[in-house]
């Protein structure tokens, strides 16, 4: 698209937002605070570095083969590098436990360390990019029984407790070398197939094996830790120890961080409806802004209802702040690096628009009882002129345009990743 063009687009949106009392400077100064926690795992499909084969052997599965998944770390940094320069912003990266720089070392999940990561806090630095941080409770021949932290078998609860604890370590780590304090995440695939008698048995244990290692206090300053729930996973289809009403209440004991992941609830229960509770319990909440198809299925981020419900209840709070937005989606069937800029685009589309309404205004119908005119207003924004304010955004940041990216994205498929298999 052509400088005038987009010059004239902006300067026509510009008029029609003014006419609703909008500033669209200011959104879009708002909009490029909001730093997107990008998840590495789409690029490989949540393979890691631990072992050769990189399979994923439990709790998660990714489904296609599309031709092109990075095999290494510096196939997965390229790619990111790629993602990176498609989008406008500066972003964060999300790291598993399992995609440590193990020089070809077999590290189990007990042993790792911080200096497993030290090359990711180098290239992060070189990259101008934050990382975040995720412990990795799956794949992994521990998790057989079905439980990790909150298992029967004391000594398999040894092990993933050391595990945790190393995690907090490595993120502390990050985070006090970036100057910005690591979230860290905690999820695990803990449940069970088929109806099990132990329900409270198996939530004690958890509850114990998190007030072990979470009592060994780390600054915030370096380290958030935040829990994940969720309702049902793949072999844990009948019971999930790690539920909403566990983490919740475990993060509002401990004055802790919650995760909501978009895929983790009941097909019609949304978290845009929970953000505004969880605010008044939590001190921050961590998103994993996901697309389930039906079930937790971990589908590309798109401009669905849902996520636009998201960004406008972080809007609507006045507590972007306390509300850090993390991607977790994994599709194996389309081109990675495509799939990381469409979702990470789409959800910047989102908050966007968010921040291009007239909330005030709104509110001021809503006072009065005026509920068509809120209903006729939230229609019109619908179809403002706000694309033409994202393509002005990545224009001003010398980033590609409208579909300029999909190019980009051929050309790097046919130069590099095409040529992996
Ligand atoms: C699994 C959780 C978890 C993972 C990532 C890879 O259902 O959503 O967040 O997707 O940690
Ligand atoms: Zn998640």
């Amino acid at each position: 698209m052509k400088e005038e063009q987009l010059q004239k687009a902006y300067e026509d949106a510009k008029a029609q937002y003014a006419a609703l009392g909008v500033d669209i400077d200011q959104a879009i100064e708002k909009l490029d605070q909001l730093s997107i926690s990008i998840h590495c795992w789409q690029a490989d499909d949540v393979s890691g570095f631990e072992n050769p084969e990189g399979e994923l052997t439990g709790g998660i599965q990714t489904t296609g083969n599309f031709p092109g998944k990075a095999r290494t770390i510096e196939e997965l940094r390229s790619d990111l590098e790629k993602v990176i320069s498609l989008v406008p912003g500066h972003h964060r990266i999300s790291l598993h436990a399992t995609y440590g720089d193990f020089g070809g070392e077999f590290v189990d999940r007990d042993k790792v360390e911080p200096r497993h990561f030290q090359s990711w806090i180098d290239w992060a630095k070189e990259k101008n990019v934050m990382l975040d941080f995720n412990s990795t409770f799956f794949s992994h021949d521990k998790t057989n029984s079905g439980y990790t932290l909150s298992d029967f078998d004391p000594e398999i609860r040894r092990f993933w407790k050391d595990h945790l604890r190393q995690c907090r370590k490595i993120a502390a780590e990050i985070g006090r070398q970036q100057g910005d304090p690591c979230i860290h995440n905690i999820w695990i695939p803990d449940g069970e197939k088929d109806k099990t008698v132990s329900r409270y048995e198996h939530r004690r244990l958890l509850q114990e094996s998190l007030d072990e290692v979470l009592s060994e206090k780390i600054s915030t300053n370096y380290l958030k830790d935040c829990v994940e729930c969720k309702l049902f996973g793949i072999g844990s289809e009948s019971y999930v120890v790690g539920s909403h009403e566990f983490y919740m209440g475990y993060a509002v004991k401990n004055n802790m961080l919650l995760t909501l992941d978009a895929g983790h609830f009941h097909p019609t229960e949304v978290i845009s409806d929970k953000l505004s509770s969880m605010l008044l319990f939590v001190p921050e909440i961590t998103l994993h802004v996901s697309r389930p198809e039906r079930w937790d299925s971990d589908h590309v981020v798109i401009l669905t209802d849902e996520l636009l419900a998201i960004s406008q209840e972080i809007v609507r709070s006045g507590h972007m702040d306390r509300i850090h937005m993390g991607l977790d989606y994994f599709d194996a069937s389309i081109n990675r690096i495509g799939a990381y800029v469409v979702g990470i685009r789409s959800a910047q589309k989102a908050m966007l628009q968010a921040l291009l309404e007239p909330t005030a205004k709104l509110r001021e119908y809503e006072k009065q009882d005026k509920n068509f005119e809120r209903m006729a207003y939230l229609e019109e924004l619908k179809g403002m002129p706000w694309n033409a304010l994202y393509n002005y955004y990545c224009n001003k940041q010398a980033i590609p345009v409208g579909d300029a990216f999909i190019k980009e994205i051929q050309a790097y498929e046919s130069e590099i990743t095409s040529k992996r298999n």
